[in-house]
């Protein structure tokens, strides 16, 4: 190699986003963005695929927020799917493929299942899903604790007939009807009384409630799912297609490596899996976001080394600064048209314009929402103060079989060590602050970026991108961009010192 060091390597710290002119009021800005080919997002955050980041809870809570969340896949294949199917059947407008029951499942599977899928009814159908009834929790409460192992849900349910709707109704006519009636639920029925759907006033109200909210073109909330290149990985794939996932994230530590761009290549090139959106990653040259956009990728996911967790860069001595690692990335990306994430690193709403302006279109965030309530883990108390578990996927945790069987070793190459004492961790394991429900966090987020957008002078993303221009910062800029020279007395809802 004729040039052995490459260019100076700069992140987020080394830089600070030069203001431009700006003309614009603050509520025109406009922050919708491409996360793959085909997608759009009206707010370019998403969650990590991480187990103390994303699971169900988290990616309704992202889509709501006009995000995305990617379910991770430490977890079997048929949980992973479970949790997909969890997202697409909440919160919509119109549920295509509602939970239902049977007339013989006692009380005590009604309580189960509507706990499972926090709902609080459910339409009573036979074995040839004709509707038959609809129960919902409240008729629990007629019937004490003790019998619900015993009693029948068909001698307690509403029996037909009840109010229902034809599978095309219109979102106004179920409106009248469900008013008219004084109901919650409007089951649709087709011309043979099998059930077609269903529409609960909540879901309408939420509809109203989530503006911003991701969905698809059945009005059902978005997900992406990650999967892997080893064992089970094309079980994996085509099972979470089925379970309705929007986009798969083929999610290791280095993307760049034959195995996982064969399964996206074989994603994108077969029949039955080549109209999902396939994410690849992670690179961290043009070199690899070229062979994803070779692949075929919609997207290409950006960060080795950047994350809060990730010690992959002091245990191997690889990676790239991430401000010049998404700017590669997105050289060879933006050519193809298609977009790039950036994923990991992030610390403070200022990273997020800065990425953007490197050549991401979305960004992937793990321990800025780690902390959130809807996170997977459970709140600890230290020293009275609230925290939430972190680890990396690349954590010893994370990758041995304690406890539970590790599904993360072949993010990092390790799939076939079976001894835990083997293990060449990439990540540790902590905790960060308790941060509350993500709408307040995901709030401060949205509201730095759209300041940042209107003080560069640009009302779109794409505007962003091409008026961004950075300055490079020295260490003592670093410090003056903090606050300093004062002790700190109350803490800001979106500042932490690092
Ligand atoms: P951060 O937002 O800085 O916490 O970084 C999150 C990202 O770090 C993830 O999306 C993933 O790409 C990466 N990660 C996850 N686990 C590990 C690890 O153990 N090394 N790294």
């Amino acid at each position: 190699i004729p040039d052995k060091f490459a260019s100076l390597g700069l992140t987020y710290d080394d830089v600070l986003l030069l203001p431009g002119y700006s003309d614009l009021n603050p509520a025109e800005i406009d922050t919708t963005s491409r996360l793959t080919r085909e997608i759009t997002l009206k707010v370019p955050l998403i969650s990590a695929a991480m187990d103390t980041v994303t699971e169900s809870r988290m990616a309704i809570a992202m889509a709501r927020q006009g995000g995305i969340g990617v379910l991770h896949r430490n977890l079997s294949l048929q949980d992973q799917a479970y949790q997909v199917d969890l997202v697409k059947r909440t919160q919509t407008g119109i549920i295509s493929n509602p939970v239902t029951i049977g007339p013989d499942a006692t009380l005590e599977d009604l309580d189960r299942i509507c706990g499972e899928y926090r709902v609080s009814g459910l339409p009573v159908v036979d074995r040839d899903n004709r509707l038959i009834g609809i129960i919902t929790n409240r008729d629990l409460r007629f019937t004490p604790l003790a019998e619900w192992a015993t009693t029948k849900v068909d001698e307690m349910m509403t029996p037909m007939p009840l109010i229902t709707g034809d599978v095309g109704i219109s979102r106004e006519e179920a409106t009248l009807l469900l008013r008219k009636h004084k109901r919650e639920r409007l089951p649709l029925v087709d011309a043979d009384g099998r059930l077609a759907g269903l529409i609960t006033v909540k879901d309408f109200v939420k509809g109203e409630q989530f503006p911003q909210a991701s969905y698809d073109g059945d009005g059902r909330l978005m997900v992406g799912a990650a999967i892997g290149y080893f064992g089970d990985a094309w079980e994996r794939a085509t099972t979470l297609i089925e379970a309705g996932v929007d986009v798969l994230v083929a999610d290791t530590a280095h993307g760049h490596v034959r195995l996982l761009l064969d399964i996206v290549k074989r994603l994108k090139t077969d029949p039955a899996t080549r109209h999902v959106q396939v994410i690849g990653g992670n690179v961290a040259t043009r070199e690899g976001a070229q062979a994803f956009v070779d692949a075929g990728a919609d997207a290409v996911k950006v960060g080795f080394g950047p994350g809060s967790i990730c010690t992959t860069r002091v245990v191997t001595g690889c990676g790239v600064p991430q401000v010049t690692a998404v700017y590669e990335a997105s050289l060879a990306a933006k050519a193809a048209g298609i977009p790039v994430i950036a994923d990991g690193g992030l610390q403070q709403s200022g990273d997020i314009a800065k990425a953007l302006v490197a050549g991401a279109e979305t960004v992937m965030i793990g321990s800025m929402l780690a902390g959130v309530e809807e996170s997977p883990s459970e709140v600890i108390f230290v020293n009275g103060k609230q925290f939430k578990a972190y680890r990396g996927m690349g954590s010893l945790a994370a990758m041995s079989s304690r406890g539970k069987k590790s599904y993360s070793k072949d993010r990092y190459f390790q799939a076939e060590v079976t001894s835990d004492d083997m293990i060449v961790p990439e990540g540790v394991e902590g905790q960060v602050a308790y941060r509350g429900p993500l709408s307040a966090v995901a709030h401060q987020l949205i509201g730095g970026l759209t300041q940042s957008m209107f003080y560069v002078g640009a009302r779109t993303i794409p505007e962003l991108q091409e008026k961004g221009r950075f300055v490079r910062i020295t260490s003592a800029s670093l410090k003056e961009s903090h606050p300093h020279d004062i002790q700190v007395t109350a803490e800001a809802p979106n500042y932490s010192a690092r």
